[in-house]
């Protein structure tokens, strides 16, 4: 049996990026149900709108309900036959994830595995890190925290200090032009040198002289990476822009497959990666993933969708792999949401 689920998810409240303010949170759930009472969820977690990239909560659901879902049900169980019956759906990468992970619960609940030990080690499909051979997988992963933008300087500083407080062992900041220089600079002289320090921008600079040089002028603050600092589609934008300054940048909307990821690291696009299994179409795209920026020692963390717990038990799964080597976005889901649709929820 197999029933699909869309599901608004009250934030505590908005989260604001340079693309805007995201104050509902509709996302799509999986759940299946072997003959032998087996269970497995997967969430497809879009968001709403398509200002982050082109894929939204209801495109996701109709493409998980008319074609992923079928696609997957007649290749399965093993999630490797999952996932290369997925293969010829393009985009909808959010779709595609969220079935395959729902295939991928089933198989680790009837192999009495946890997730991290099937994608470490391999599912009934064969399916592994190829460099993971035996490592022992990590109990815990580090999380950073991602603050968005604020009316002020003071009330962003403010919620730093509290993150790290909590135990947060990076800070990652939403920047936009005009809400950059002047706040990682607060940011650095209040935290000190030695704390991980890294700004996101959702995309939101040109390659106008103006904008390129305000991104130079970021190498002064010991960041550990400016992600997506460019447009969401464009790796050769990113690859200039990475010759001219000394700051590591790090992809996110622009990688969604491994073969971005081989382009983007071959044209020297960015020097770290954020993964989102959603944004790569999946689990198998991110342990292929995981394997080229291990190969070639390029820093690798997981990033969040501020998904529900049911997302994020994938995310937390693919942080015990051994080149994981960044802090994750993982907020709590008691920090975002009234309720999260796990219980117990995770902790941070
Ligand atoms: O750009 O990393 C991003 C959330 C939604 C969409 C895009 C991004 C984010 C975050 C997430 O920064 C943080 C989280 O999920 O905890
Ligand atoms: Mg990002």
């Amino acid at each position: 049996m197999a029933e699909v689920f869309e599901v608004a998810l009250p934030l505590r409240r908005p989260f604001v990026t340079s693309f805007g303010a995201t104050t509902t949170r509709r996302t799509v759930l999986v759940h299946l149900v072997g003959v032998d009472g087996a269970e497995g969820w997967g969430e497809a977690a879009a968001l709403d709108h398509p200002f982050y990239l082109p894929d939204t909560t209801s495109s996701t659901f109709a493409v998980v309900t008319e074609w992923a879902l079928p696609a997957a049900l007649e290749a399965g169980p093993d999630p490797g036959s999952v996932a290369r019956a997925l293969e010829p759906i393009r985009g909808n990468t959010f779709a595609r994830a969220g079935v395959e992970a729902a295939f991928w619960c089933l198989e680790a609940v009837r192999s009495g595995s946890s997730l991290a030990e099937l994608f470490a080690y391999g599912g009934g499909g064969g399916q592994a890190v190829a460099s993971a051979s035996r490592a022992p997988l990590r109990l815990a992963a580090p999380v950073g925290e991602s603050i968005g933008i604020s009316e002020t300087i003071e009330e962003t500083l403010d919620e730093v200090q509290l993150c790290l407080a909590e135990g947060y062992q990076r800070v990652k900041l939403k920047i936009k032009p005009g809400w950059d220089l002047e706040l990682v600079a607060a940011v650095r002289e209040a935290v000190g040198e030695e704390v991980m320090l890294q700004v996101d921008a959702n995309g939101a600079y040109s390659t106008d002289e103006s904008d390129l040089s305000r991104l130079e002028r970021l190498d002064e603050y010991g960041l550990a990476c400016i992600e997506q600092p460019l447009a969401w589609d464009d790796i050769m934008g990113h690859s200039d822009l990475q010759r001219r300054i000394k700051t590591p940048i790090c992809l996110d909307e622009c990688l969604r497959s491994p073969r971005d990821v081989h382009r983007a690291l071959a044209l020297g696009a960015c020097r770290n990666v954020n993964l989102k299994p959603g944004r790569v179409g999946g689990i198998s795209a991110s342990l292929a993933i995981h394997d080229v920026c291990r190969a070639q020692g390029v820093p690798l963390w997981c990033g969040g969708m501020l998904e529900s717990g049911i997302g994020r038990a994938i995310n937390l799964a693919l942080c015990a792999l051994p080149g994981v080597s960044d802090p994750a976005d993982m907020s709590p889901a008691s920090v975002l949401y009234e309720w999260d649709l796990i219980d117990p929820t995770y902790e941070v």
